[in-house]
């Protein structure tokens, strides 16, 4: 970027002062968004991102992250170091002052672009303050020095520790969480390694390394990316094939936005169009998101029309019809970003989205008179939507007619429960119709439906939603569940709180609930959203004793159970290989009844909305691979919660 001859006269005394750091022990969740593991890992984003502002500058080319043997983190870069002059106003060291003073950050000279806005960018005093210990070395003018603080209060004032190289210079943060403030101070290394994969996507040229120092094996990756958001989008479409194999790219600046935009179809029916306002993620989309969209419709229906692939009689494609397929990035950088929505993640500033309308109007239009093919390929993908929109409404015409008809008529082999309130309701999405006998004779009749489900769920990634809607396991569903999909989707007609998906403990299960899970999140993803979905854990051993049975849901468990029980003859150990092979009773026993099973709640994690895509993407494409591993290994989307 081209800002970095604004902030040279930049120095100690242009730091904002506002208030102390009391309040953010006190009320915690007020500035990192949770105490949960969530906001644990806001706390590295809250620090690399200062040094993201560094790289934006054009001052900085490495950041490397560490999570110690200790548990603490290590955030390093090799930008200008931090400014270490006393600020007159405060007669403080500037240095102190950015680790102890609430929102104090660097003043930025006008077009700058800072890494800020929702819940980031409150900055290095927020984590410090959350931090048992905090400690930074600032390598600046041929010096090194350091500060050290313990939950927000300084321990000592900067000292110059030795010299380095003139030429050497970066700012080194090292700190460890406060357990008393967080539910859990273990870090994630997949969680921060693909948020910070994200972040060299988003910025071109910067090397981020990630390296976990806490087992024997050092883990580490690097990511460096000099083709940016390109990169991006051949990143999210690698599990799918795509239309052409152009990246189709437009950048430029208007209304003192810098815009960027990356786009390709693969050919898929899903739309994966992800949006960042300097660098962060806007999950609800916003301004920047309408323009693209706005350029799209126009940019592509005015081609179609010139080339006569949408004749003079014919009604225009909708955006929907283009993006059908497509996997975008829109990334643009703004001076002052206003968030607006509950969420405060649907970018509000009106210049933006003229910015990115004519940025895309003119770079498309241009890219389309050089690849006609591509565009001929885009358009015709365009209007195969469009006659598959105009067959999926009929195809839902069909089904709702079809039960008025039957005056609304519950799938026939869903064995309903008698409760009539919902919100004490739950349903039993069983896979077999063995496992599902079992489980009518074992539920409790007046609470618990069970709907089993024959043979292999259609894959909805892999077809278009008239195809989707004719499919006779999905429709039982639909009907069971009372709510509609997509736009007509409505919670307040969700007739069981919980859905609850049961499968067998093996690959194929594993494989069967991936399948529901896509469908859910494809076409009533407010079900998970809203917490309703959930997965049944069936036992993988049963042990006998005295004719006393014991279940153990993991291999930790059953050695567990024989080591209490004493190892020896007397024990029989079953190995469950399907939820078949158990009787009612202990169906019941092991995995419905309320009182003793373990559900597993089902959440989307928003931020990492674009990874969801990948894992989805990459499970239903061509990969055969242990999807068990997935579902437990994939603690961003499935979440342990309800006992
Ligand atoms: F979060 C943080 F403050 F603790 C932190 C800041 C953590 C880490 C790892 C790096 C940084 C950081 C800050 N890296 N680089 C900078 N740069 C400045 O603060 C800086 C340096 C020089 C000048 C100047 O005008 O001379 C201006 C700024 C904002």
């Amino acid at each position: 970027m081209a800002q970095s001859e604004n902030n040279q006269d930049y120095g100690a005394n242009q730091i904002q002062v506002l208030e102390g750091l009391e309040p953010v022990r006190k009320r915690p969740g007020m500035y990192i968004g949770s105490t949960s593991s969530r906001g644990l890992h806001h706390l590295v984003y809250e620090i690399v991102d200062n040094s993201v502002d560094e790289a934006l500058a054009g001052y900085c080319d490495n950041i490397d992250v560490q999570i110690n043997k200790d548990g603490s983190v290590t955030v390093r870069d090799d930008g200008r170091g931090i400014p270490v002059g006393i600020n007159e106003k405060t007669g403080k060291n500037a240095l102190e002052v950015v680790f102890t003073v609430l929102h104090a950050g660097g003043k930025f000279g006008s077009g700058g672009y800072k890494v800020s806005g929702g819940l980031h960018g409150v900055g290095a005093s927020v984590v410090n303050a959350l931090s048992t210990n905090l400690t930074v070395q600032v390598k600046r003018g041929g010096k090194v020095y350091e500060q050290k603080y313990a939950k927000g209060k300084v321990l000592c004032p900067v000292t110059e520790i030795g010299s380095c190289d003139r030429k050497e210079s970066g700012t080194m943060v090292t700190f460890r969480p406060d357990p008393e403030i967080f539910e859990t101070i273990v870090f994630e290394y997949k969680t921060l390694a693909t948020r910070l994969r994200e972040t060299a996507f988003l910025t071109k040229n910067l090397r981020i390394t990630i390296r976990d120092m806490r087992e024997e094996k050092v883990k580490e990756e690097s990511f460096h990316y000099e083709g940016g958001i390109i990169q991006f989008v051949e990143y999210l479409n690698h599990a799918n094939r795509p239309l052409y194999p152009e990246i189709i790219y437009c950048e430029g600046e208007a209304n003192g936005v810098m815009v960027e935009v990356a786009f390709q179809h693969n050919d898929g029916y899903n739309e994966n169009c992800l949006s960042f306002v300097n660098n962060i993620i806007t999950p609800e989309g916003g301004t920047h998101m309408e323009g693209f969209k706005r350029a799209l419709t126009k940019t592509f229906n005015d081609y179609a029309r010139s080339m006569k692939i949408i004749k003079e009689n014919e009604e225009n494609v909708t955006g929907d019809d283009i993006r059908e397929g497509m996997t975008a990035i829109i990334s643009i950088k703004v001076g002052e970003p206003q968030f607006e929505g509950q969420t405060k993640q649907k970018l509000g500033n009106s210049e933006a989205r003229g910015a990115v309308e004519s940025v895309v109007n003119k770079v498309l239009t241009i890219f389309l008179e050089q690849n006609p093919a591509v565009g001929k390929m885009i358009c015709e993908k365009a209007v195969g939507a469009k006659h598959a929109r105009e067959a999926a409404r009929k195809a839902r015409e069909l089904t709702r007619r079809k039960n008025v008809l039957e005056g609304n008529s519950l799938p026939g082999k869903l064995a309903d429960c008698s409760n009539k309130d919902p919100k004490q309701c739950e349903i039993y999405i069983v896979e077999g119709d063995s496992a599902g006998g079992s489980a009518k004779t074992a539920r409790s009749r007046d609470t618990q439906a069970i709907l089993p489900l024959r043979g292999k769920i259609l894959n909805v990634e892999k077809a278009r939603e008239d195809n989707i809607l004719g499919n006779a396991e999905i429709r039982a569903m639909i009907t069971a569940f009372g709510t509609g999909i997509r736009d007509e989707f409505d919670i307040s007609k969700l007739r069981y709180d919980k859905i609850i998906i049961m499968t067998d403990a093996d690959v194929d299960g594993a494989h069967i609930a991936t399948l529901l899970l896509t469908f859910f999140y494809r076409f009533m993803p407010e079900l998970i959203r809203q917490g309703h979905v959930y997965m049944a854990q069936p036992p993988l051993y049963q042990v006998t004793r005295n004719n006393k049975n014991y279940y153990a849901y993991s291999d930790e468990e059953l050695n567990k159970i024989l080591t209490e029980l004493g190892r020896g003859e007397q024990n029989k150990i079953q190995r469950y290989k399907g939820l078949g092979e158990m009787d009612a009773e202990q169906l019941w026993d092991t995995t419905m009844d309320p009182n003793k099973r373990i559900l597993i709640r089902v959440t989307i994690d928003e931020e990492n909305a674009s990874d969801i895509d990948v894992t989805f993407s990459t499970l239903m494409g061509e990969e055969v691979g242990p999807r068990r591993q997935f579902i437990e290994e994939n603690a961003k989307f499935v979440q342990n919660l309800d006992i």
